[in-house]
């Protein structure tokens, strides 16, 4: 089994949890929050058996859309971190880890 641990745009996750869903994978949903933007988005996990994990992440690639926002920051106030004349950021579609599951319990 992997553990995917998908941090995805609060935009998205509603289309991607009902397509999750729909093909029979569990899922948990956090509320989560970017460290460079500080603007909430969404942590899922999902528990898949390795022969999925493709197929999962299909299905978060037709629903999780790159985009551009507004960096709401003053540049000062995270000096360094962007070029000066940048005002927007691109984000998504998603950002996944694959982690080796050594059990999976339920009891
Ligand atoms: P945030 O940390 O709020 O980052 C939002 C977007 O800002 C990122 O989109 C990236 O395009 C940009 N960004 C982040 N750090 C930057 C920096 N130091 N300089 C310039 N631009 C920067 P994504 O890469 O699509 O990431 C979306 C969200 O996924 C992130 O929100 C964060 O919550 C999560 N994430 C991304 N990479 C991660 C990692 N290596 N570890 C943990 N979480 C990660």
């Amino acid at each position: 089994m992997k553990l995917l641990v998908a941090v995805v745009s609060n935009d998205d996750v509603r289309s991607l949890l009902e397509t999750l869903i729909e093909a029979g994978h569990r899922a948990t949903k956090l509320a989560s929050t970017g460290g460079f933007l500080r603007k909430g988005n969404t942590t899922l996990l999902l528990g898949v058996n390795e022969g999925e994990v493709d197929d999962v992440l299909r299905m978060v690639r037709s629903t999780c859309r790159r985009r551009t926002v507004p960096y709401p920051f003053q540049v000062s106030e995270h000096p360094g971190m962007i070029p000066h004349d940048a005002v927007e950021v691109e984000v998504g579609g998603a950002t996944i880890f694959v982690i080796g599951v050594d059990r999976f319990v339920q009891v």
